[in-house]
């Protein structure tokens, strides 16, 4: 059956780029399931002629994702949680909301901080258990479901939020249409949606390729969410870029007759937008995905090496690294890892051991770091946690 666009519902026959078959990224084996079978999906994310919205069909459900053991904790980087301040603080400067909602929550390290500065309601909505109860200990009221419309009926009703946020959450929801649904019915008369996301000008000028699997359904230009938005009755009214993740943009929504005043920033970027040719369908078909010469150098620089090599951070996008270009346990001895829920597990396809960060000693001669998007924050702890100086590497390696 030919797969539909998640926004227009146009046939979706244009492809963006083919990675074959990859399992889903976040799915970490434990210790009894590593020698056992695995499942592998198509990751060949398609483009819609119709609204450019670059896309994975919906092979893979959203719960194989989102469950009680998701492994992803967005506290574990030191620069996420400055991040995370400076937007509190400059949001509450801008909105001063006091009914503070947050879709896909995780665990609570932003939400924490608009409860600590005096907002009079601040809820989480969080589909991972595992993720939704760690908030909740850290005081966080945290609903464990997935946002749509049918929650916003049962349990968040009133349209009573002044500031829905929504911070890489919008890619990885397969129903784009109840999920925005569900925030126009949520969201105050006056209120804001924040929505922040990476940008696929990066993606396509910087070859991020590894930030393409199984869980980010969709991939984002400014005009795509804005033909999203706009659909499902909200305006996007400002927009800026931002360093995380790659480089991504915030957007700020509201209802399509509130008072807020659409700033020249949003026609200023979908004007560079369409100068970057990421208004034109070409654009996309064209894309090659992987650069030949960095699959060729990550294999020779890797495999080909006498020095012994772990590496360092185990994202999602390094399982998409990892497994396209082949590389296992006899290559990357293993990886290390701050975030406990992710240390005695092995990686999904490659089948490689996830340690902590102290598992890193001086027979180690080489570290590569698979989140290069965080990639200063690492090397500035391997410099003060390995004396001996480790070569380390980061894509793109080309
Ligand atoms: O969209 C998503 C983004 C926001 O975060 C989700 N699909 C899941 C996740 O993607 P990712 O796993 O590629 O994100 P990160 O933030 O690049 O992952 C960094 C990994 O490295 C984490 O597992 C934490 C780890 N880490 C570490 O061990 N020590 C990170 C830093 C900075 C460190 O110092």
């Amino acid at each position: 059956m030919t797969p539909r666009c998640r926004n227009c519902a146009a046939a979706l026959d244009a492809v963006f780029c083919d990675l074959g078959m990859q399992p889903i990224a976040n799915g970490l084996l434990g210790p009894g399931e590593v020698d056992g079978p695995q499942t592998y999906y198509p990751l060949k994310p398609l483009v819609c002629r119709n609204c450019l919205l670059v896309q994975l069909p919906s092979v893979v459900a959203r719960e194989e994702s989102f469950n009680g053991s998701y492994p992803y904790f967005s506290g574990q980087s030191a620069d996420w949680v400055r991040h995370c301040e400076a937007f509190v603080m400059q949001a509450l400067v801008r909105f001063a909301p006091w009914h503070v909602l947050e879709l896909g929550s995780n665990d609570g390290t932003l939400l924490r901080m608009f409860a600590e500065r005096g907002c009079g309601e601040v809820v989480g909505v969080e589909p991972s258990g595992n993720v939704a109860e760690f908030a909740r200990t850290q005081g966080v009221a945290t609903v464990c479901d997935f946002f749509g419309r049918r929650l916003v009926e049962s349990e968040l009703w009133t349209p009573r939020w002044d500031l829905i946020v929504a911070n890489n959450v919008l890619a990885h929801v397969p129903d784009l249409d109840d999920f925005v649904g569900g925030m126009t019915n949520a969201l105050a008369p006056e209120g804001v949606v924040t929505i922040e996301f990476p940008w696929i000008a990066n993606l396509v000028e910087q070859a991020q390729w590894d930030t393409i699997y199984h869980e980010h359904y969709s991939y984002f230009s400014l005009l795509a969410v804005q033909r999203v938005l706009g659909r499902r009755g909200l305006r996007i009214f400002d927009v800026e870029q931002i360093a995380t993740h790659g480089g991504s943009l915030r957007v700020y929504a509201c209802h399509q007759g509130a008072k807020q005043l659409t700033q020249a920033a949003v026609a200023h970027l979908l004007r560079d937008e369409g100068a970057r040719r990421l208004h034109s369908l070409d654009t996309y078909e064209d894309f090659q995905a992987v650069p030949p010469a960095e699959r060729k150098v990550a294999l020779d620089v890797l495999a080909d090496s006498p020095l012994r090599t772990a590496g360092y951070g185990a994202p999602a996008k390094g399982m998409t690294f990892l497994n396209y270009c082949g590389l296992g346990p006899e290559t990357i001895e293993f990886l290390v890892d701050s975030t406990p829920a992710k240390q005695g597990k092995f990686t999904p396809g490659s089948r490689i051991p996830v340690l902590a960060p102290d598992a890193l000693t001086k027979a180690i001669g080489r570290v590569l770091v698979l989140p290069w998007n965080w990639a200063e924050e690492i090397r500035a702890k391997i410099a003060k946690d390995c004396r001996w100086k480790p070569e380390i590497l980061a894509r793109p390696f080309a």
